[in-house]
């Protein structure tokens, strides 16, 4: 009788840990799988009530500053497949922190039915448990930063380079706020990143911003802030974006001189070497689009910048070329890469 009791009590605590757990999280994000509700499940012990997380939000979600970000500013869905390989690859090689995806187009989850549209857009990559998608709002991303006032002032539609420009400042007001690394998603993850405080070197004396790691509430970051609203140019290609980096860069440190490919110490922040992200700088980015003799290994980076902004003549992934991107796939993002070659011969 007592059993009977014990196991009648164990199924309803089950029952309510996923009703909870489903209802925490579907206000304000969405796993892209059910792993919050497993995880739930295997706490459950006699006599011990459930942990129920209470709130899913970002902020508690991201409460360690280790996550990994990612941004869409504009309001597609459908990624293609470099970003999902950038996802894939970064939740790989970060197995122990979130990854977390934040899109412009993504509508409020309330209800079940959308939480499991947004789910769709993502089903390649549902073997992740450590990938989330939150949808991204400006206002509440640049609330307590310089950037809520110079926001409320401006005009989207006059602004020449608004997805860019509004890309720059969601990236550092996230990190200001959550702490961790951004990265394009046109990065490709190869191993850890042994920093967590670093800014990229680029070729020559560039800095980039499509990659950075600071701790939550940095003050560098909030000077990055500053600095970004004070001199505003809409107009200016890269003004607001790398420009700013490097102006903050020149004021504490100038133009680093690398000796070897060590990270230089840069107002207490690891200076990467450019080698780290960008053994391929910009001007021959189509070399990730081309057959080699030797597949190189990249050993000295920890991640490879593809340069899809360059990529006006639209070179994608082929399977079965042999380039240097379909190598860097199937190594580093083969989910990816065996859900194409799925899709490609469905297509035939
Ligand atoms: C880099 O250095 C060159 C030559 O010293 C200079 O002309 C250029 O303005 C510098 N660029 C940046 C982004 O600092
Ligand atoms: C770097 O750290 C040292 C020691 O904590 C501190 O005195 C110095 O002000 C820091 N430099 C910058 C630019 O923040
Ligand atoms: C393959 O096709 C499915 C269904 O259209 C789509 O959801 C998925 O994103 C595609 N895979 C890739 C890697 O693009
Ligand atoms: C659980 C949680 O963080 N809920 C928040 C979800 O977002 C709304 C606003 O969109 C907040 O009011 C809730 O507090």
């Amino acid at each position: 009788m007592f059993k009977r009791k014990h196991i009648l009590a164990t199924v309803l605590l089950l029952v309510l840990a996923i009703i909870f757990t489903r209802r925490a999280f579907k206000q304000n994000g969405t796993y892209i799988d059910n792993f919050l509700i497993s995880a739930d499940i295997l706490s459950i012990r006699d006599n011990e009530y459930p942990h129920i997380p209470h709130d899913m939000s970002p902020s508690a979600l991201l409460q360690q500053g280790n996550g990994i970000f990612f941004l869409e500013t504009t309001d597609r869905i459908d990624e293609p497949s470099l970003v999902l390989c950038g996802l894939e690859s970064a939740a790989r090689v970060y197995p122990d922190r979130p990854v977390v995806f934040f899109m412009k187009g993504l509508k409020d989850i309330i209800t079940e039915d959308d939480e499991r549209e947004a789910r769709k857009h993502f089903s390649t990559l549902s073997s992740f448990n450590n990938i989330y998608i939150f949808p991204l709002r400006l206002e509440t991303i640049f609330a307590d930063t310089p950037f809520l006032a110079w926001y409320e002032k401006i005009d989207p539609t006059q602004e020449k380079h608004w997805t860019h420009v509004k890309a720059d400042a969601c990236r550092l007001a996230i990190i200001w706020k959550y702490g961790g690394i951004y990265m394009d998603t046109d990065f490709i993850s190869m191993r850890p990143i042994p920093e967590d405080t670093f800014l990229a070197g680029q070729h020559l004396n560039g800095t980039s911003n499509g990659i950075f790691g600071f701790p939550p509430q940095h003050k560098l970051v909030w000077e990055l802030m500053e600095s970004f609203v004070q001199n505003y140019k809409g107009e200016v290609w890269g003004h607001n974006g790398p420009v700013v980096f490097i102006r903050i860069r020149n004021k504490y440190c100038g133009v680093p001189q690398f000796k070897s490919l060590d990270p230089i110490d840069c107002a207490n922040v690891s200076y990467l070497h450019p080698e780290r992200f960008y053994p391929i700088f910009y001007p021959s980015w189509r070399k990730y689009y081309e057959v080699w003799e030797k597949v190189p290994t990249f050993s000295d980076s920890y991640g490879l910048h593809l340069w899809n902004y360059m990529n006006t003549e639209r070179k994608f992934m082929l399977v079965g070329s042999n380039t240097l991107v379909e190598h860097l796939y199937q190594k580093y993002c083969p989910v990816t890469y065996e859900s194409i070659v799925r899709n490609v011969t469905r297509q035939k």
